[in-house]
This record gives C-alpha cells, sequence and structure tokens, in this order.
C-alpha cells in the first residue's frame, strides 16, 4: 500500500518541491490550501496534476483534526508559516499564532487523532504518524560559534527566530512527553526559481534579467555585506523526507556548510546577463533590519553520516538557474502578458 503524506504550506516553495519528491516516490499526496480562492492553489495544481488538496488553516484547529482524518497520512510535513523575516517585525503576533502556536496546534491534532492521551514510556516510539517541523537556521541568530550544528545553543534575533524556536522546542517536547516521531530540520536558508520574489536571491536575479530585458534600472538592497548558507530548496526536500524515514526520531541540521554574501550573490547574477552589479545596485538604508544575522553556516556532517544527504547544486549553479529561469518567464510574459500572468513563481 502507497504511503500517504500531508504537507501544510504546499503552495509554497518547499511544498511544491516536496509534493514532487514524494510523488516521485510513490506516495499519495494531500496539500492543506487555505482561503476560499487561493490564487496559489491554482498555480500548484497546474504544475503538479497529481497532488491532492484538503481545505485547512493552522490558525484554526478543529481544521487540522478534519484534515488529518479526511486523508488518514502516514507522515505530515508542516511547512507552512509566514516565511518572511521582516514581517515578523511588523506583525509579531500574527507570526507568532501561524508559526508558533500552528506547530502546537498541529502536534495536538496528530495527539487527538491518534489516540495518544497520556504521556509515553520516553524512547517509545507512539502512533502512526510521524511530524516533520520545519525549523530555521534564523533560530541561532547571533552566532558565537561558526559553522553550526545540533548542538550550537540559538540566540534568535527576530521575532521570526524566537517563534521558531518555540515550535522547535515545542516539535520535541511532544516527542519527549507522547513518544511521538516528531522531529525538526534545522534548514539554512534554499532557493530555486519557485523563491517569493521578497527574498534577497530572487530579488536579485529577478532585478538582473528585467535590467537586461530594459524593463528596470535599479535594484534597492540592504545590508549587502549580511552572510548566509543558501543551498538549493530541491535538495533540501529530500533530507525533509529522510529525517521521517529512520529508526529513531531525531533532529538534524541541513545546509551547503559554505558561505556567501548577498554581494556575492548580485556579483554572480549580474555577471549571468554580461552586466556589472556595481553599475545597477543602490544601498538603501530603509531595507536594513532592526537586528541582524551576520553569518550563518551549517555543519551538516550529522546529516551526511545518519541520512546520507548530500548537496548536489552548488552557490554559482544556483544563482545561474535562478536568473535563467528568470530571463525565460520575464521573455514569456512580455511576449505573452495576461494570457500567462499568475502562471509565474
Ligand atoms: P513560503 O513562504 O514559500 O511558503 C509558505 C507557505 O505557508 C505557503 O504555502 C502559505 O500558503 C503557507 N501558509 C501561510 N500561512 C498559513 C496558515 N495560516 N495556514 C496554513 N498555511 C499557511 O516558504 P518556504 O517554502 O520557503 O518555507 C517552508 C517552511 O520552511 C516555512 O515554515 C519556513 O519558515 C521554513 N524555512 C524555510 C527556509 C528557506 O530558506 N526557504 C529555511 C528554513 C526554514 P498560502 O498560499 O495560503 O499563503
Ligand atoms: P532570510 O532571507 O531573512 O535569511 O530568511 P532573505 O533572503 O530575506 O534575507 C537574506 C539576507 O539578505 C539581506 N538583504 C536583503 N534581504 C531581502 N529580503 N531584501 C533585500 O533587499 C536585502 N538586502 C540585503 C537580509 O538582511 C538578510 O541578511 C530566509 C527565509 O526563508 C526564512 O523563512 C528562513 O527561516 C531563513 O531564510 C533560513
Amino acid at each position: 500500500m502507497a504511503k500517504s503524506a500531508l504537507i501544510t504550506g504546499v503552495t509554497g516553495q518547499d511544498g511544491s518541491y516536496l509534493a514532487e519528491h514524494l510523488l516521485s516516490l510513490g506516495y499519495r499526496v494531500w496539500g492543506l490550501t487555505r482561503g476560499q480562492a487561493n490564487p496559489r492553489k491554482d498555480r500548484v495544481s497546474r504544475l503538479i496534476p497529481d497532488l491532492r488538496f484538503v481545505d485547512g488553516d493552522l490558525m484554526d484547529q478543529g481544521s487540522l483534526v478534519s484534515a488529518l482524518n479526511a486523508v488518514q497520512p502516514d507522515e505530515v510535513y508542516n511547512l507552512g508559516a509566514i516565511s518572511f523575516v521582516p514581517m515578523s517585525w511588523q506583525q509579531p503576533e500574527l507570526v507568532t499564532e501561524v508559526n508558533g502556536t500552528g506547530v502546537l496546534r498541529m502536534l495536538e491534532a496528530i495527539r487527538i487523532v491518534s489516540g495518544l492521551s497520556k504521556p509515553s514510556a520516553s524512547g517509545v516510539v507512539a502512533g502512526q504518524i510521524r511530524f516533520y517541523q520545519a525549523s530555521s537556521s534564523e533560530m541561532f541568530g547571533m552566532v558565537t560559534r561558526t559553522p553550526q550544528n545540533e548542538t550550537t545553543s540559538f540566540h534568535p534575533r527576530s521575532p521570526y527566530g524566537v517563534v521558531k524556536t518555540y515550535g522547535h522546542y515545542m516539535t520535541r517536547n511532544y516527542r519527549e512527553s507522547y513518544g511521538m516521531y516528531a522531529v525538526s530540520g534545522i534548514l539554512f536558508n534554499h532557493e530555486s526559481p519557485r523563491r517569493g520574489p521578497e527574498f534577497v536571491t530572487r530579488k536579485i536575479s529577478l532585478a538582473a534579467a528585467r535590467i537586461k530585458l530594459g524593463l528596470q534600472e535599479r535594484l534597492r538592497l540592504g545590508n549587502l555585506d549580511a552572510v548566509r548558507d543558501w543551498g538549493f530548496a530541491g535538495d533540501y526536500v529530500r533530507a525533509m523526507h529522510l529525517m521521517l524515514q529512520q529508526g529513531r526520531p531525531e533532529d538534524y541540521v541541513v545546509g551547503t556548510g559554505q558561505m556567501h554574501s548577498v554581494r556575492d550573490a548580485a556579483r554572480i547574477a549580474f555577471d549571468g546577463v554580461g552586466l556589472n552589479w556595481e553599475d545597477y545596485v543602490v544601498v538603501d538604508p530603509g531595507l536594513v533590519r532592526p537586528a541582524e544575522v551576520e553569518t550563518l553556516c551549517a555543519d551538516s556532517s550529522s546529516a551526511r553520516k545518519h541520512l546520507d544527504w548530500e548537496p548536489t547544486v552548488d552557490f554559482t549553479e544556483l544563482m545561474r538557474m535562478m536568473v535563467e529561469s528568470d530571463l525565460r518567464q520575464t521573455r514569456l510574459l512580455r511576449e505573452h502578458g495576461a494570457e500567462l500572468s499568475g502562471a509565474r513563481w
């Protein structure tokens, strides 16, 4: 019998790659979608015709219980979140509700439908449903040690990071309290042509393409010295799946171990279209964050050893892939305009 999976956040970057990956492995896959006419649901259903949908919202406990009862999944991947860090300073309470209490609601929903009413003896894996939580390198925040691994302490620097830390510990607590197979992947930044245009790599790749095609003049960026460990989203969803296939539930750090700056990203992207980034990038102090995370870099040796996981795309290839995709899509949009609106990522 094929395994079944429920993915929250299926309309986002990671959700779409994970759905494709699980379908390729023979899973039956349901995506939780919210709202009465979510245009991102249409987009992902066109891209992945075999994906099924179930209604629900991380803000609504009852809807999660109903979704689990309808789907009866073997595995739940909780990727749904408000994922843009600056929004967490603007709407900290909403981010707490979705990204933090939302994790608790899903854990409770799983506990309820699995009939786990009492704490179990520690170490015993109870219930059928395996749970993955999308934790983040933003939990490390102000780092005192580079690279970071599963034993590095957390010092989050944004409300987003603080709330992800809550979800991380809540997941661990349900594992320890109820014996649930519940794990967190502490994932470092991962990007792709499907990345939202508000994130810096996609903002840069889209701008390089638009400037090349004469549709934009300047690119305004914040902190050019910020350094991240950027990988390819398609690689990272493989790690999520592997984390739910182990004999013992454990958390893992996932990243490439390579650091690059925002300046590097701009240079590679503009090089890719034959332009000099310094002629087009303008630093906008309004885009600098109230508290910055300067140097994040993953030590994924545990994932490499226990999950046999390796990244396959390096940073230069990643930026080039994104620029090429944006050039292609921008040309198509320019030529076919309205017919294609809503089709692009
Ligand atoms: P995206 O922003 O692309 O997708 C976020 C998803 O969350 C969307 O599908 C959105 O759906 C959904 N969502 C938002 N609010 C709710 C809600 N109330 N109930 C249910 N779903 C909701 O994020 P990514 O795919 O990049 O990231 C996936 C997860 O991984 C997130 O939790 C993110 O915080 C985390 N993460 C991401 C990293 C990265 O580099 N990409 C690194 C580390 C962690 P809708 O269409 O309805 O808005
Ligand atoms: P991040 O990603 O906050 O790390 O969160 P983002 O791409 O937004 O920022 C990366 C770094 O680039 C700097 N930066 C800019 N960022 C944006 N968005 N726009 C700009 O113009 C700009 N200029 C400089 C930022 O200051 C920052 O240092 C992502 C999300 O996917 C989270 O959900 C996830 O948890 C973490 O990665 C790991």
